[in-house]
Parts: C-alpha cells; structure tokens; sequence
C-alpha cells in the first residue's frame, strides 16, 4: 500500500520547481501533525482536535491519503452530541489538562452536557465552530469516489451531517430569522474579531486571576486576544456550561448572526444534496433549505451601503458597524444575487480589504479604527479565508481575481512557514508555525482540478 510519506516524492510532473517545494513542505506539515486518527491544528499552541479546523484539513488531506482524510471527519463526528452539535474541540485523552485552557475539566462535556446529549467520552468542548464539515466530505469522496463507496464513507456521514445541521438550524435559530446564531465568540472562528467588541461589552469578564492562559506559553501576547477578551470568553463558556449546555433554557448574553458561518451553512446544505443524490436518494430537500437560507442570509444581513454583509447582534436587533472578513466569505454561495456578488467583488478590491502587496484579504477593515496587523482577527490575514473567498471567485466565474488570490496565498504560505496568519501588508508570519489548516489548502490549491465541479 502507498504511504503518505511515498507521496512526497511523488510530484505531479508538470508542477513548477517552486511549487513542488512547496507541495513537500505542506504535505511534511500535515504529516507531522498527524497523531494517528486526526490532525492537531499545531503541535504546541492547539495541541486537539479543532472542529472547522479538521474541515480543512481534510480537505487538504484527501490529496495526500483519502483514507486520512476520512478519519479525520469520522474522528470528530464520534464527539458529536445526541442533540446533533459538533463540538468545537475533541480532546486527546492523551495529554495533561494543561497543554490548553480552557481544558477538559472546564468544559466538563460528560457530566455537564450529559442532559444536551454530549457522549460519555470522548471529552469535547461544548460550543461549535463552522459547518463546513459535509463540503469537506463531499470532497474528500469526489478525490476517490470507488474507495468511498466501498467503506461506506457518505453513507455513515450523512446522518450525522443532517443531525448537525438541524440542530443548527433549530435549535440556534435564536433570532427566529431562520439563520443560525453564535453565542461565544469562539463559535464564527474569528475570536477577537472587532465585529464583537460591542456585544463583549455586555458581559462580565471573570477575573485573569481565576484561570490560567496556556496559549501565552507558545504564542506572543502581541499576537493573542487581550485577557480582558479571554475573561468575557471564559464567562461566557462558564455560564453556558452552568445551563447544561441547554439552548432552550437559557438567554445567551452574546447572540449574533454571523455571515461566515450561515455562508457555509448554505455550503454544506448543497454539499449534503450532492451526498444525497450519490446515495440515490432526494437531495431536493437540501436544495431547497440552501436557497432558503441564502434569501435569509440577504434580507438580515446584507448591507447595500456598505457592499457587504454585516453580523447581526440579536441582543439590539441591529447590523454590527464594523466590516470584517467574515462579510465577504458570503462570494462562495452560488445563489447569491448578481449585484450583490458584483458590489462583494468591488468592495473586495476596495480600501478596506485590498492589500496590495500580498494580495491576501485582512481580517478586519484596513481602515477601520480597531485595525492592528498583528493581533489575531483584528487585521492579519488568513488563509482559511483566502481560500474561501477564491473558491467564492470561481463559483461565479471571476477567474482572474480568483488566480490573484491563489498566487498570494502560496506566495504567502510557502514564505511564511505555513504560518497561523499574516500581517497583511508585508506578509510577516504572525501566530503559530507549521499550522496545519495553511498546509491543508495550499496543498488544495496545488493539487485539486480547478474543474472540480462546486457541490
Ligand atoms: C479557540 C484552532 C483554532 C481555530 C480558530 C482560531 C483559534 C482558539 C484559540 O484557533 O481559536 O478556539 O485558542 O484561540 O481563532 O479559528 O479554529 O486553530
């Protein structure tokens, strides 16, 4: 049987030089950070299972080993919960509680989520991340589609991928618009994105003195969230897990709609079509609720004046004034209204997100009176992002930003060290190294058929 280390050696023939360097240098990051039944995002600073984080990094994977790719979905779907959430984090039972805070003695998934359906192990966070999981498995089944039949690989997902985007769709629609809502800034994935700042403001931070910042032992405090941001994420997840992780008894103190995530739930849903009609059976359904849910997406969280979406604070029922990223992430939605997707694209090349000299999009507004280049989601730019909004470009034929974007990310990536992100206008590495979702996708960008049909 072929190893991945094998695949190494192996470049694609018409590859140039640089970028069978680089295809090495990805695939050597991936392969060590593998821990034998998933992928750690980095050795030191996120030494777990990250849920949106496997997402991507199956994506890159299926291009190294499809059989990797698929036990990394399958691992975090067995942290799944009764009542269909995917748990943002799936602890290694492994590692001292310790090598990351919030541990698994905080989140306390077995006792405190047991009434919400959490599993009796492993031990899992109780907040979710992204749904970009079923386009991750749909992809991972077009790279070998006879290997996924012959496991079963969809047909074992699919229900555990439509239980997630129920819960979803159920019981996170807190605002009743028909979207999903996030209620712990960890959820978007965008941590300390300004677009939060107003509705921390609300909450209580728990003191700095009452827990312990693992993440300040390997990553910069210039780079990291403040710890006034980390005591409101800690009082946040405390209060949650003090409600049994139940969403129906409890009024979250930070409810927002986010454009990312309902983007990429719109993805997923015409992924879970496409993994419906494989089986044989009525993707319709699917269809259905994703053009559904791209109508809602433009009615509550699109803004004309502006030319982007906004996230929407449920607490004042109002558009968040700031532009983040997470505004555009919305171009990968094949339904999307043309003239939204033309004013997407003009704000995209526009001051606030054009950085010329690495042609990566920052995280925040370029001119926006929060933005820092260096600290996490409050400017630098990432890859994860990039790769959504030219995979967004290409869904609607805009090839040449789309080849634009490609090239400064793997300019980037490779200059970088595969960092965690950058400063946006000199491509400085900020963050952590060797970070797995940055391997992942550049590895996707090399390798995939830029035909691959979109789900
Ligand atoms: C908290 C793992 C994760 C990413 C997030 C990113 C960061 C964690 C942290 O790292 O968040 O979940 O400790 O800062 O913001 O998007 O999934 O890579």
């Amino acid at each position: 049987m072929t190893s991945p280390l094998d695949l190494l050696d192996r470049p694609a023939p018409t590859a140039p030089a640089d970028h069978l360097t680089l295809r090495r240098g990805a695939a050597r990051v991936l392969l060590g950070n593998w821990t034998g039944t998933s992928t750690v995002p980095s050795r030191t600073l996120y030494p777990h299972q990250w849920s949106w984080d496997s997402a991507f990094i199956a994506i890159g994977l299926r291009h190294l080993s499809v059989r990797r790719a698929q036990r990394e979905l399958e691992s975090l779907l067995a942290g799944q919960w009764a009542d269909g959430r995917v748990p943002h984090i799936v602890f290694n039972p492994a590692l001292p509680h310790d090598a990351y805070f919030p541990s698994p003695d905080f989140w306390q998934s077995s006792r405190a989520g047991r009434t919400a359906g959490a599993p009796p192990s492993p031990e899992t966070s109780g907040i979710v991340q992204p749904p970009v999981h079923a386009l991750a498995a749909w992809l991972v089944h077009r790279a070998d589609p006879a290997e996924s039949r012959r496991r079963g690989f969809l047909a074992r997902l699919r229900p555990r991928l439509a239980a997630w985007h129920d819960y979803l769709l159920t019981r996170r629609d807190l605002g009743g618009g028909g979207l999903a809502a996030v209620v712990h800034p960890w959820e978007p994935g965008m941590d300390n994105s300004p677009c939060w700042d107003r509705a921390l403001e609300r909450v209580e931070p728990t003191p700095p003195g009452a827990f312990r910042r693992a993440d300040l032992d390997h990553g910069h405090p210039a780079d990291r969230p403040t710890d006034l941001d980390y005591g409101r994420y800690v009082r946040l997840a405390t209060d949650y897990r003090e409600a049994g992780y139940d969403d129906r008894g409890l009024t979250h103190r930070f409810a927002v709609e986010d454009p990312c995530f309902n983007a990429l739930l719109v993805v997923s849903e015409l992924a879970l079509a496409a993994i419906a009609r494989e089986l044989g059976t009525n993707g319709e359904p699917h269809t259905a609720r994703a053009a559904r849910l791209t109508r809602r997406m433009v009615t509550r969280l699109w803004d004309e004046d502006a030319g982007l979406f906004r996230a929407r604070d449920l607490h004042t029922d109002t558009l968040v004034d700031e532009r983040g990223v997470s505004g555009l992430i919305p171009l990968v939605v094949p339904g999307l209204p043309t003239d939204v997707v033309r004013h997407l694209c003009t704000t995209l090349d526009g001051p606030h997100f054009d950085a010329p000299a690495t042609r990566l999009v920052p995280s925040y507004d370029l001119t926006g009176h929060a933005f820092d280049p260096t600290r996490y989601w409050r400017g630098p730019a990432w890859f994860n992002t990039a790769w959504l909004i030219q995979r967004g470009l290409r869904t609607h034929g805009l090839q040449e930003g789309a080849a634009r974007l490609r090239d400064g990310f793997l300019a980037e990536a490779g200059r970088s060290g595969f960092a965690e992100y950058v400063d946006p206008s000199t491509g400085a590495a900020r963050g952590t190294r060797q970070f797995s979702w940055t391997a992942a996708l550049t590895l996707d960008l090399l390798c995939a058929d830029p035909k691959e049909p979109m789900p």
